[in-house]
């Protein structure tokens, strides 16, 4: 009897109830209504002023479903690799193959070849969208995954030359082609593959399915949670899209359920502090998507002045810790009450699990909370002891776990670590966290293995397995530190082989080939005889953390 009231008291739920969602799958649920606005802006770029509407993205779309069946003859859930930065194609190479039937892989365009190739063979990938500015990186990344595949290119602007061997994107969109049109689709396909490293070792692909990603949309609208202007029947929504779209809170958040609200999403490529006062002055957006560091930025930057933020009602942090004070340090700057609202969430919940709302913040002020957990969606506080048999109570810390339409198939071909993931049909998030009387949300710390650079995932197993094939390293152990700017940022502890000194710098360069710059060593280098170890070899990454508060104290 005790233990069903303490269950009761535990699983937390959406004090909104649930919602229905729609049964479709995710081209149809975006284009339902896309003939309101016809003529208006869907996505312009902020670097090139190169812009689609809304009937460019449907039509393109469809024609690049077409195309794409015919000329590169794929078949269902084969996977297309997108390999671009936030640019107004991306769309339209997204939705086009998801109409026609393939699942595809996002993947960081600043990627190097290495990294873009394990990414390839991971998922499978039958063919890539890319940048004439990112083809050679791109073939050499094929080569090195032995592929010989397709690459189409995008041109950023209309006179762009392309580079030789690589396939014009517009041939695929600009007109259409003769194919069957009809196609077996079902809500429970696989159509996006981001990739996570989960609670511990090497990226994974995590397979989200049309009902996972349109359910999340669902969730985020809910009217009744209404956190920031949801779908509106106009057209008044500008939305600048820096979050990439190679990141979950990009595709999700800012593209998908963007296009769907009809919102004029204005896409920035790169993020340069200059481009962004630009955007800003420009564009004057009500609705800015970002994460900590760049509320960081905005709170600290003098030329981010507040009569830039005019027409801002909300701002929405996500992928990383934001506290309190973050929020009130920028509410103060601006001058005036702007919502700050916290999501959370995960790449396997596709991603969103909790966010604050503006009835939260009008009650309880700022809070540094993630808000409430979302509609359907159920979070558990369970023992990190004992997770499978102790659930915590109001205020106590826990591991989060977490239930919900949009949580994750699985990870793709690994049923080991699918299995490792969930306890009883419950995600296991690898966050610490509590919630308090009032049912909101707020994550404390990391259980897991992961490191979060400006909200990008960087795996320690990823960067040590790069740092064991070095012919100078025996063994390397990487944890996360705080950074002032970053968030975090990566510390290699590293042993060298026999008689073999390890030069820094030389190290610090060899990384630098091999791995994107958010991913640098940027905590350092530090150079050890052996790791700590448990018996069974796992690294003790706590006494690597103590010992690194040492060096620094020193
Ligand atoms: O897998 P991933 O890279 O996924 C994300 C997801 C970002 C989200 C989520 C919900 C939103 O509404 C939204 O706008 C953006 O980053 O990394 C997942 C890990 O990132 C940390 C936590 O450790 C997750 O397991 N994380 C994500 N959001 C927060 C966070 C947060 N608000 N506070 C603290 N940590």
């Amino acid at each position: 009897k005790t233990t069903n009231v303490t269950i009761k008291r535990s699983i937390v739920s959406s004090p909104h109830g649930n919602i229905d969602i729609p049964n479709t799958t995710l081209p149809e649920f975006i284009f339902e209504s896309f003939d309101k606005f016809p003529n208006e802006i869907a996505v312009e770029c902020s670097q090139t002023g190169k812009k689609y509407t809304y009937d460019d993205i449907r039509i393109k779309s469809n024609n690049f479903n077409k195309n794409i069946r015919k000329k590169l003859k794929l078949n269902k859930g084969d996977v297309v690799g997108i390999i671009l930065p936030n640019v107004p194609d991306y769309p339209i190479c997204l939705l086009g193959s998801i109409q026609a039937g393939l699942t595809v892989t996002i993947i960081n365009p600043f990627y190097t070849a290495d990294e873009i190739s394990y990414q390839l063979n991971n998922a499978n990938v039958k063919a890539i969208i890319t940048l004439g500015a990112t083809y050679s990186k791109a073939k050499a990344a094929a080569q090195l995954s032995k592929r010989n595949i397709p690459i189409l290119a995008v041109k950023l602007q209309q006179a762009d030359e392309l580079p030789r061997g690589s396939i014009d994107l517009n041939e695929f969109t600009e007109n259409t082609a003769e194919v069957e049109d009809k196609y077996d689709l079902n809500v429970k396909d696989t159509v996006l593959l981001p990739f996570s490293s989960g609670t511990t070792g090497l990226p994974k692909a995590v397979e989200l399915t049309n009902y996972n990603v349109i359910s999340n949309i669902c969730q985020l609208n809910c009217n009744t949670v209404n956190h920031v202007p949801t779908r509106t029947e106009t057209h008044t929504n500008t939305v600048p899209a820096i979050v990439p779209w190679f990141h979950i809170y990009g595709v999700t958040v800012c593209l998908l359920k963007q296009i769907h609200n009809f919102s004029k999403i204005i896409c920035v490529p790169k993020f340069t502090s200059n481009g962004f006062i630009e955007l800003l002055k420009q564009h004057k957006p009500n609705i800015l998507y970002l994460v900590p560091p760049l509320i960081s930025f905005m709170s600290s930057n003098p030329l981010v002045k507040p009569e830039l933020l005019d027409r801002l009602t909300v701002i929405i942090s996500g992928a990383a810790p934001l506290g309190k004070q973050d929020e009130e340090q920028l509410i103060t700057k601006i001058g005036r009450h702007v919502d700050i609202i916290q999501g959370y969430g995960l790449t396997e919940t596709s991603p969103a699990a909790a966010m604050s709302t503006t009835q939260v913040i009008k009650k309880f002020g700022n809070t540094g909370s993630c808000g409430l957990v979302l509609p359907n969606t159920f979070i558990k506080i369970v023992s990190t002891e004992n997770p499978l048999t102790e659930l915590l109570g109001p205020n106590n810390k826990g591991e989060i776990l977490i239930k919900g339409p949009q949580v994750m198939k699985g990870y793709l071909n690994r049923p080991k670590e699918t299995n490792q993931i969930f306890l009883n049909g419950w995600l296991r998030s690898g966050d610490l966290g509590y919630v308090d009387n009032n049912n909101l949300l707020y994550v404390t710390d990391r259980l897991k293995e992961l490191i979060k650079v400006k909200g990008y995932q960087v795996a320690p197993a990823e960067l040590e397995e790069v740092l064991r094939m070095n012919k100078d390293v025996s063994d390397a152990a990487v944890i996360g530190v705080p950074d002032r700017t970053s968030g975090e940022v990566p510390v290699a502890f590293v042993v060298p082989k026999l008689n073999t000194n390890i030069d820094v710098k030389s190290l610090h360069y060899y990384m630098s080939k091999k791995v994107a710059s958010y991913k640098q060593l940027k905590g350092g280098i530090i150079v050890v005889n052996s790791l700590p170890r448990t018996e069974s070899g796992k690294i003790l990454r706590k006494e690597l953390k103590l010992q690194y508060e040492k060096t620094k104290t020193n």
